[in-house]
């Protein structure tokens, strides 16, 4: 389970310059971020807009990953789609490509009961030999993990772990008192090092990709305990992180806007999410730089 302790960059959706999936970006993204030194990817998720995706195209990005990096770094599937044929159809396909584990959101849209949420996993586990890890987000998704139904679940002995994207950090630790060995992986990139010290083993982020140096070397000075150091790297990054988040536009466009000028060229954003225009535009220079510094 070493493979799965670290910074795991939820990956961006690569697109070209008309808006279809790139074979090449993604190809170039992997490439830079396995460059960096990350533990693996997390492909698929919110921040790879699977949600605004077909299934076509979900398939090709999980492709075009597994092409770049099986077997050099550890390679998550991000699988929960809107039915569970979908996601079942999108985890065998990841089995085939050679997937090291699988994951998903609960169910999206209805509010259904904790019976439908059991079953909705347990089809996608079922589908194929690959551990699985729950995907905690009830901010977007509107279901917070019980810890009822973690138990039951563990009862499967596919469920190694759970990306938790809630924001009390309490959480982390809940979920690591029910079971020390769940790998728990921290979500909001704000709290990396809190999540770190109550016990997450690591990360899952939408921000990681855009600065990989910046949450690599937190996690270094954790794991050394050089808490003051990364209190203050934690700093730096909400800093940006707020700084993202303050333009027009969508939070992933201007990480697209800032990649762009770190060399990286993943096309913009699809809608409903909006690019980042204007004046804005301007802004997004002072951003790279304090990344860079
Ligand atoms: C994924 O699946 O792409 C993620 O890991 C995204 C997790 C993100 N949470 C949300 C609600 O989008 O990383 C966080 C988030 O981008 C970050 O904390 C900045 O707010």
């Amino acid at each position: 389970l070493e493979k799965l302790k670290g910074i795991f960059p939820a990956f961006y959706a690569c697109y070209d310059d008309v808006g279809e999936i790139s074979e090449n970006r993604t190809k170039e993204l992997c490439n830079y971020l396995y460059n960096k030194g990350v533990k693996g990817l997390y492909v698929g998720g919110s921040s790879g807009e699977c949600i605004y995706q077909n299934l076509e195209e979900r398939k090709a990005t999980l492709k075009y990953v597994a092409e770049s990096l099986r077997g050099k770094c550890t390679l998550i599937a991000h699988v929960g789609a809107p039915s569970t044929r979908e996601s079942v159809i999108l985890a065998e396909y990841a089995n085939e490509l050679g997937y090291d584990v699988l994951s998903a959101i609960p169910p999206i849209y209805f509010k259904l009961p904790e019976s439908s949420i059991y079953k909705y996993w347990t089809e996608i586990m079922n589908s194929t030999d690959l551990p699985f890890i729950i995907y905690n987000i009830p901010q977007t998704t509107g279901y917070s993990l019980s810890l009822q139904l973690l138990k039951k679940l563990l009862e499967n002995k596919k469920v190694i772990g759970i990306k938790n994207s809630s924001m009390p950090v309490m959480d982390i630790e809940r979920f690591k008192a029910v079971e020390e060995n769940l790998i728990v992986f921290n979500g909001p990139d704000e709290q990396y090092v809190s999540g770190r010290l109550i016990g997450a083993d690591g990360g899952i982020g939408g921000t990681y990709a855009v600065m990989p140096e910046l949450f690599l070397m937190a996690e270094e000075f954790v794991s050394t305990g050089n808490f003051n150091d990364a209190r203050r790297i934690q700093r730096d990054i909400n800093d940006i992180i707020i700084a993202l988040c303050s333009l027009n536009g969508s939070m992933y466009s201007a990480i697209k806007e800032v990649l762009k000028l770190r060399g990286i060229n993943i096309g913009s954003v699809r809608g409903p999410l909006e690019p980042v225009t204007g004046e804005d535009l301007n802004k997004i220079n002072e951003i790279k730089q304090m990344i860079d510094q």
